[in-house]
């Protein structure tokens, strides 16, 4: 190993990891360029970095000053700065499966880790605790049956969403505690496939009933058809609003050209249902197809699935109806019949169709899309709607439908998978959420999406960084801290109140003269001196995302934000004996209505605050979805793609703790109530911080593998499998001495 007497490895992990002596590193990375002369003289490789900004690996011939002359692999030689050098690891550490590994951790070694493992397949990888999945766009051989029993019999340990999901199942076992399973990544980045397996893994493992894992598999196809849709980043991106406006290349959600493609000509004829092409919702974007994707194909899938999990074929039919209905109100139209802009609808079949899916008059449902009932003393007295408010309107009721007929699969998958939650009572989520997004156009539904995924950031940042580096400090040990890209201020930004992002956007709701430009100037003048904020031209601003920065267009963010529901609609539905599935129909004469009060930021808002309550309960387990190029291609790697979202994770950072913390650690009196018989001396004085202290001299462990705090012991990676193994092997001694003891009765 070339890397042997190099001064500056002394502070490396394998010292820290292994049983070697040596000065414990606290926290940082030592100084490198003392070592570079080092380098020069065992000629061992370096990072350099050429002044297009990519790193190549060469050895130094000399250096004069602060330049070094430097000859890449490829022969050429070029002179840089010697703050462009970074070390490089010994060929030995080429791949490894843990970054914490890595004798030099710095930039250019983990992208260049993580590239080598993807070049063979190798998609997955761990950083300490977090497991790095980079997506591979093509089918390879890691999954199913036989790898899944592997790792369920601990016959593999290499780093796999299964040994994740499988830690997840121990913990849940061993601490009684319920887990979680979190991933991020930017879109496309592959959270919903790798949380597909995941859920595979869990339920194979929970019930061990074939059926049972297909039948939840399944629900994943459902799930996706009404909740998934094509972007330009993701064929199949998990979205949450996009029924009635579409960007260009962009589809609306995969159930729509699913019916219109597959429904057999009967179930065409009874919902009066045209090809795709035919709906304005669908047309817009003049995107119909999905490459590789035969939409009949998936419906027939679809229906299949819808079997599986024992929906029958009349709640079948009704939710297929209310899609046509949507998809029909999508073509309604209105004409003007006043100079001041008032509108009625125009009558043709769209109309005709709507109602009668929808089961209502044509004359009420036109009526509910073009007036507006006002109170004028006892009576209720119909106003008519402008243009632009009309089909505000009309998109706003086909959210409706879509969002309680969404909202209804839900409650029927999780009726039919119930099957006995675990005796324990004890659970694992898993976390599958809209990833970061960054476009040319960015709107509400991007803000929305984005600060979902600041606040998971957040969340990861405090397990990860804050909690434990706090737990050092207030528990007395010796701890240099490593430092984190915080993101509290960027949250703060959209959180606090009263003038955060959010809170200003309700507050436009209740001025009347209020329009996108208002709030955006509003926002220029709040957070002029903001640094998480960037002023733009007109109606756009700016916000430096954890991620990256993203301008937002404020376009249509108030209507957007505005509660869509409407009495009329509810009143409409209720009343028409409309073809909801009844459960759908409950929630939107209930539930609906006290929802109807909170915009849609607040509501959303509210929502992710639970949930993150939800997830502070639990042992989170972190998977960080990276997405290799933009193009969706197998078998390309961009480096400077990758850097930035390994940067956003802060996977050095992560490696860092990982590698000088201490991944153990057990109260005084867990710790001596465990290992406390393995002391036999008499002479100590029983507290539980002094037993601690005299079991980790009695088995000889290295001043640099542990800590003793104020309340509790920490052991480095690796140390605390030498102490478990000593009681086993007590254990064991105690009952051969029994059966002898009993043998020699007998
Ligand atoms: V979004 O935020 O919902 O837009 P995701 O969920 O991060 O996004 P998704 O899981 O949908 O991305 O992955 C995108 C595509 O990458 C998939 O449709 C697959 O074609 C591809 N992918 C992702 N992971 C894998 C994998 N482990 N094996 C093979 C994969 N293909
Ligand atoms: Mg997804």
């Amino acid at each position: 190993n070339c890397v042997d007497s190099n001064p500056y490895v002394e502070e490396n992990n394998e010292k820290v990891n292994g049983p070697i002596a040596g000065s414990p590193p606290r926290g940082k990375e030592p100084g490198w360029n003392d070592n570079i002369g080092y380098f020069i003289k065992k000629r061992l490789s370096v990072w350099c970095r050429l002044p297009n900004g990519k790193w190549d690996l060469g050895k130094i011939q000399e250096t004069l000053g602060d330049e070094a002359t430097i000859s890449l692999l490829s022969g050429t030689v070029v002179k840089v700065s010697t703050a462009e050098l970074l070390p490089a690891n010994p060929d030995i550490l080429e791949g490894v499966d843990d970054l914490i590994q890595l004798s030099y951790l710095n930039e250019p070694s983990v992208l260049h880790n993580i590239k080598h493992r993807y070049a063979q397949d190798l998609i997955y990888s761990k950083a300490g605790p977090v497991l790095i999945a980079v997506n591979p766009f093509k089918e390879i051989a890691i999954y199913g049956n036989e790898i899944l029993t592997s790792y369920k019999q601990k016959a593999k340990d290499s780093p796999h969403v299964y040994a994740i999901a499988d830690a997840a199942y121990n913990e849940m076992m061993r601490d009684e505690k319920n887990q979680s399973i979190i991933l991020s990544g930017e879109s496309g980045a592959g959270k919903t496939e790798t949380a597909k397996y995941a859920m595979q893994y869990l339920a194979a493992l929970g019930c061990g009933n074939d059926n049972m894992v297909y039948e939840i598999l399944q629900t994943n196809f459902i799930l996706q058809a009404f909740g998934n849709a094509k972007t330009s980043r993701n064929n199949n991106s998990s979205r949450f609003s996009r029924v009635v406006q579409l960007a260009n290349d962009e589809r609306s959600y995969h159930i729509f050209y699913q019916l219109c493609a597959g429904a057999p000509s009967t179930l065409k004829d009874r919902l009066n249902l045209r090809m795709a092409s035919e709906y304005k919702y669908l047309n817009q974007s003049e995107c119909l197809v999905v490459d590789g994707v035969d939409d009949g194909m998936e419906f027939h899938k679809l229906v299949d699935a819808l079997d599986v999990v024992q929906i029958c074929k009349e709640d079948q039919e009704q939710a297929f109806a209310m899609l046509a209905a949507v998809l029909w109100l999508g073509n309604i139209s209105f004409q003007v019949i006043d100079n001041e802009n008032h509108v009625e609808v125009f009558t043709n079949e769209a109309v005709e169709n709507a109602a009668r899916l929808i089961n209502c008059s044509a004359q009420d449902l036109m009526l509910a899309l073009s007036t507006h009932k006002i109170q004028a003393g006892k009576d209720f007295i119909a106003k008519k709607l402008t243009m632009q408010k009309a089909i505000d309107r009309r998109d706003a009721l086909a959210k409706f439908i879509y969002t309680r007929l969404f909202e209804w699969l839900v409650v029927q998958i999780n009726k039919s998978v119930k099957v006995g939650e675990l005796s324990t009572g004890r659970s694992i989520s898993i976390l599958d959420i809209c990833g970061f997004e960054s476009f040319k156009n960015n709107s509400f539904e991007q803000f929305c999406i984005n600060y979902a995924n600041e606040r998971l950031q957040q969340h990861f940042n405090r397990h990860l960084f804050k909690l434990e580096q706090e737990e050092y400090e207030e528990d007395g040990i010796d701890w240099t801290k490593v430092d984190f890209e915080d993101n509290q201020e960027c949250l703060n930004m959209f959180e606090t109140k009263p003038l955060g992002l959010l809170s200003l956007l309700d507050e436009e709701l209740n001025f009347p003269n209020a329009t996108d430009l208002t709030f955006t100037n509003k926002l220029k003048q709040y957070f002029n001196d903001n640094p998480c904020f960037k002023g733009q031209r007109g109606r756009a601003f700016g916000v430096c995302h954890y991620a990256g920065e993203v301008i937002y267009d404020t376009n249509g963010f108030l209507e957007k934000n505005r509660d869509p529901m409407h009495s009329e609609f509810i009143h409409l539905l209720s009343s028409s004996g409309c073809q909801l599935p009844k459960s759908a129909r409950l929630s939107c004469q209930f539930g609906g209505l006290e929802t109807s009060i909170q915009s849609v930021a607040t509501e959303f808002k509210s929502q992710l605050f639970k949930l993150m309550h939800q997830l502070d309960k639990t042992t989170p387990h972190f998977i960080c979805c990276i997405k290799p190029n933009a193009k969706q291609f197998p078998g390309l790697y961009e480096d400077d793609l990758v850097s930035q979202q390994l940067r956003c994770c802060g996977v050095l950072e992560v490696v860092r703790i990982s590698r000088y913390g201490y991944p153990t650690r057990m109260t005084h009196q867990e710790f001596a109530g465990r290992y406390g018989f393995l002391l036999t001396e008499t002479n100590i004085s029983w507290d539980p911080l002094s037993m601690s202290v005299a079991i980790l001299k009695k088995n000889n462990f290295l001043p640099d593998m542990y800590e003793v705090g104020y309340t509790k012991v920490y052991l480095r990676m690796g140390q605390i499998e030498r102490l478990e193994e000593q009681r086993k092997q007590f254990l064991l001694d105690i009952v051969e001495v029994q059966k002898n003891f009993r043998g020699s009765r007998a």
